[in-house]
């Protein structure tokens, strides 16, 4: 049997003429449209000497036309390689060196570092518009998906290590599928439903989580470019099912009209990528009715666990591990377990054919995060209840999440080092109202120097994501360390103030 996702997910397409994607302005693509459209891509991407394995990177905004590009790689055999348009040159030439594509499509004025590194490029704008859906034109809307085994990689997800370098989680076909499958069910997704999805299609959660659950199940999505919580609210009557980060969450509840008559139609909101504040998941509830549905995972391992659609929703608590997840807590630094009794905190480690194969070019990599016997170590803290709920209480790796966003401090502070009169300096995530958690940096001059933090502030934002800038830049004599040398973080934490405002 084909394992090709694209033609599991085809399989349960709508009739030719549902509408799959509901563009803002009344614009429409049917299930039709998008099978067409994804066929010509695939032709064209054929027609480029791409062979089935073959990487095609895509560092767009969001489209329906960047959509089809996906489904299109799906079809062809190759591996989608998504990328935030966010990045910089200097990051995207390192993901491009390392996941050397034979194809780059990009914004226009965007395919400069990949046409410097001989790497074919098509552009395509905000709009859907672009040399890249020219050249499809012309191509035959008919393209058997390529058969491929399950085992063979649908696409690449970069996500930072805590060296600073990101690694690419390999992900299978099965990987992708078998998670698809299991969520589309858990979530009790139907033909009926629509999916308002706002969320960016360069990650986990939006490409894969929200789209694939809406194509399994042959249902329509309201497709937001971004997410802007006037807009969504405007959309949220017409809606059954909503996907967010929970900074997403936050900005709705700012919103005078989130109520439940906004909230007429819907039937689940879902939360992810990062810890829901209790708080934030009563204040929904009051307003609007509804208890917020939340779950948890990983790039390299898609969803892992997640609250109930009919059982007890636990706020506080990211629910029992998936059908087919296999969950353990181990003892902090205890390498193969064993698994740790209910209400005791440990690291959480996982099993399943929804974990990815490894890091892409990395096996030492690959070999640090993998136990001997198969275990991933996702690197969070957190503890099992009696009904086997899981609780995160903490990351055992130093990551920031902010507005959904990670962010390794080391890369930040590699690139904080670089700049003139930095000694050294440390990068913490403070709490933050609106993106869960902010980028602060603590600096240490070299004797004599004179910090512009201000210019620092310019500097970075020529290297680095905008999300990833600090926020702050606060300059100190010395970085608090143990007697080990170690900087001691959590020190830090506690002498800087988290801001109370917006
Ligand atoms: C943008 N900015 C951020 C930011 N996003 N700063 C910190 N954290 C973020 N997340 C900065 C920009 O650099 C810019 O800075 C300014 O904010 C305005 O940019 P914007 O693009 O207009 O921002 P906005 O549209 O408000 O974006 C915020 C957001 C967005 C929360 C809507 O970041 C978002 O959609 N996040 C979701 C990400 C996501 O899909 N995560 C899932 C990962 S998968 P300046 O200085 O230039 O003004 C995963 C696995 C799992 O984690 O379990 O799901
Ligand atoms: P990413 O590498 O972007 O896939 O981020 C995965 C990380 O996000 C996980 O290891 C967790 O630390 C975090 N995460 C995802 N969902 C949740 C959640 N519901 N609550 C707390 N943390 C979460």
């Amino acid at each position: 049997m084909n394992a090709n996702l694209y033609a599991r997910l085809r399989a349960h397409f709508g009739p030719d003429d549902k509408p799959c994607l509901i563009l803002p302005g009344g614009g429409i693509w049917t299930y039709g449209d998008l099978d067409r459209a994804s066929a010509r891509l695939a032709n064209l991407l054929v027609a480029q000497g791409l062979k089935p394995g073959d990487r095609v990177a895509a560092q767009l905004e969001k489209s329906a036309q960047g959509f089809a590009l996906y489904l299109a790689t799906l079809r062809a055999g190759m591996v989608f390689l998504p990328l935030n348009p966010a990045y910089r040159p200097d990051e995207l030439a390192y993901f491009l060196g390392d996941a050397t594509p034979g194809l780059f499509v990009g914004r226009p004025g965007g395919t400069a570092v990949a046409a410097g590194n001989a790497i074919p490029c098509f552009e395509l704008d905000d709009h859907g518009r672009g040399a890249l859906v020219d050249a499809a034109a012309g191509q035959d809307e008919h393209f058997e998906p390529v058969a491929r085994a399950a085992d063979d990689l649908a696409a690449i997800l970069y996500t930072s290590g805590t060296t600073g370098r990101s690694k690419g989680a390999m992900l299978s076909h099965r990987n992708l599928a078998v998670n698809a499958t299991t969520l589309c069910s858990l979530w009790g997704f139907s033909a009926d439903d629509v999916l308002l999805h706002a969320l960016p299609i360069f990650h986990v959660h939006g490409l894969f989580i929200a789209s694939h659950c809406a194509l399994l199940a042959g249902a329509s999505m309201l497709w937001a470019p971004r997410f802007d919580a006037a807009t969504v609210l405007a959309w949220l009557p017409e809606a059954s099912v909503f996907m967010g980060v929970p900074t997403y969450y936050t900005r709705l509840l700012a919103e005078p009209g989130l109520d439940a008559a906004a909230c007429r139609r819907m039937r689940l909101f879902i939360s992810g990528s990062a810890p829901l504040l209790p708080e934030t998941a009563q204040r929904f509830r009051q307003r609007t009715g509804h208890t917020i549905l939340e779950r948890y995972g990983m790039t390299e391992t898609g969803m892992l666990t997640s609250n109930p659609l009919h059982g007890e929703r636990r706020i506080g608590s990211v629910g029992p591990a998936l059908p087919g997840v296999a969950l353990r807590i181990v003892a902090e630094g205890s390498e193969d377990g064993p698994a740790l009794a209910p209400g005791e905190i440990g690291t959480v480690e996982v099993k399943g054919e929804n974990v990815c194969r490894g890091y892409w070019r990395m096996p030492e990599k690959t070999a640090t995060d993998w136990t001997a016997d198969g275990w991933f170590r996702t690197g969070d803290i957190g503890w099992l209840d009696a009904d086997a709920y899981l609780h995160l209480s903490g990351r055992a790796k130093d990551l920031i999440i902010s507005g959904g966003l990670n962010v390794y401090p080391k890369e930040i502070e590699l690139a904080l080092d670089e700049l003139p009169g930095v000694l050294e300096s440390a990068v913490i995530g403070l709490p933050h109202p609106d993106f869960g958690e902010e980028v602060v940096a603590v600096v240490v001059a070299e004797p004599e120097a004179h910090l512009d933090t201000d210019a620092f502030l310019r500097t970075l934002k020529t290297r680095l994501a905008g999300y990833k800038v600090p926020k702050r830049i606060v300059i100190a004599q010395e970085l608090p360390r143990n007697t080990m040398g170690k900087v001691q973080k959590n020190r830090l934490r506690e002498t800087l103030q988290p801001r109370t405002g917006g």
